[in-house]
């Protein structure tokens, strides 16, 4: 074959691209590339990154752009919530869900769904409500909704919140507890039946420290839930932090004794209030935890901007009211490239 100069400079580039793209996907392979997203690092491990949305704020185009850019899991931050889908008995309410649901999946997201049962954000008409006929309410809510979204949902938050704070290690007081203990079994298995393919999860706060009761009564739950074959897959740590409940040391062993119970552990709501370095070691920590922990899944922020949190002047999470990235998460960026 004869080279002229223009096919030796063609087979120059060839070859010169046939090399880039190897060194390409060799750095691609190697840990020493780091990924700059919160989503696209977490992902190098098979685990997500998340974030609370606001259904109100898609319209927002700083909010929207960090949200895409970043975050490759999604949990609506009230609009799943039952007060929400079932604002009267047996009608069933889901724009503003749907919005975020289709924004994700649109952006190729994966969504958490929140929360099927919880004592909070009731529908006025089901906080009236007592025995049989709560019981059969909050079933058929579980049902609807987890048939509605079948499909379409990573993990369920089946059950929020349903433990007592302080000592006692037990369950909470409140209208669906009254209905009967088993009313948590009850609502994992109307989920189960209503969506085989969703993770469903126990979620709580204050359930971080190892040595704290409340921890100890979920722990126990979950024992007895998987000795007895009732449908748990995961449990989330909401992992709502400040001074007066600050990052455990013990954490990495409250995931890993968890998740030894056969279950998958997601921390589902992180925000640490706090500002600078101080703030950035505690985010950094509680990512080395779950990293540590081969069930852990993944992690979700509870909301974008510090001035989207439901705790504002706490300023607890990784960007700040203009959307730029705090120390925080150039920390918890370094941790999840480590
Ligand atoms: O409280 C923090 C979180 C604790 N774990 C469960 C989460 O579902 C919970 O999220 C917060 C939301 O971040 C707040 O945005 O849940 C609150 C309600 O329990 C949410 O607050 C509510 C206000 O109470 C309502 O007045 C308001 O209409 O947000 C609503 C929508 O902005």
């Amino acid at each position: 074959m004869k080279l002229t100069s223009r096919s030796v400079s063609r087979a120059v580039l060839v070859s010169t691209m046939v090399t880039a793209t190897a060194a390409a996907s060799v750095l691609v392979a190697s840990p020493a590339s780091a990924a700059t997203t919160l989503g696209a690092s977490a992902a190098q491990s098979g685990r997500y990154f998340g974030t609370a949305v606001a259904a109100g704020k898609l319209g927002d185009s700083t909010y929207v752009n960090i949200l895409n850019r970043e975050f490759d899991m999604v949990t609506a931050e009230n609009e799943m919530k039952m007060d929400a889908t079932e604002p009267n008995p047996g009608q069933f309410s889901y724009g503003n869900a749907d919005r975020i649901v289709n924004h994700a999946r649109n952006q190729g997201k994966r969504v958490r769904g929140h929360a099927l049962a919880w004592h909070q954000q009731q529908p006025g008409w089901m906080q009236n409500m007592s025995g049989s006929a709560l019981r059969q309410a909050m079933l058929n809510h579980v049902t609807q909704v987890a048939t509605y979204y079948r499909g379409k949902i990573h993990s369920w938050d089946v059950v929020n919140e349903a433990f007592a704070d302080g000592n006692s290690g037990g369950r909470r007081d409140s209208n669906l507890q009254r209905t009967g203990n088993d009313w948590i079994e009850a609502a994992f298995r109307a989920a189960r039946a209503a969506d085989p393919g969703a993770k469903l999860c126990y979620n709580d706060y204050n359930t971080d420290n190892w040595s704290h009761a409340k921890t100890q009564g979920v722990y126990r739950m979950v024992q007895d839930f998987k000795s007895r074959g009732v449908p748990i897959d995961c449990v989330g740590f909401q992992a709502h932090f400040n001074s007066g409940n600050p990052v455990p040391n013990n954490y990495h062993t409250t995931l890993q004794n968890f998740a030894n119970l056969g279950v998958d552990v997601q921390i589902t709501e992180l925000d640490i209030a706090g500002s600078g370095s101080s703030q950035a070691d505690q985010f950094k920590g509680v990512t080395q935890a779950c990293l540590a922990v081969s069930r852990c899944n993944g992690i979700t922020v509870w909301g974008i901007r510090d001035s989207d949190s439901w705790r504002a002047s706490d300023t607890p999470l990784l960007f700040d009211r203009n959307g730029n990235k705090k120390a925080a998460y150039n920390s918890v960026l370094a941790q999840l490239n480590s």
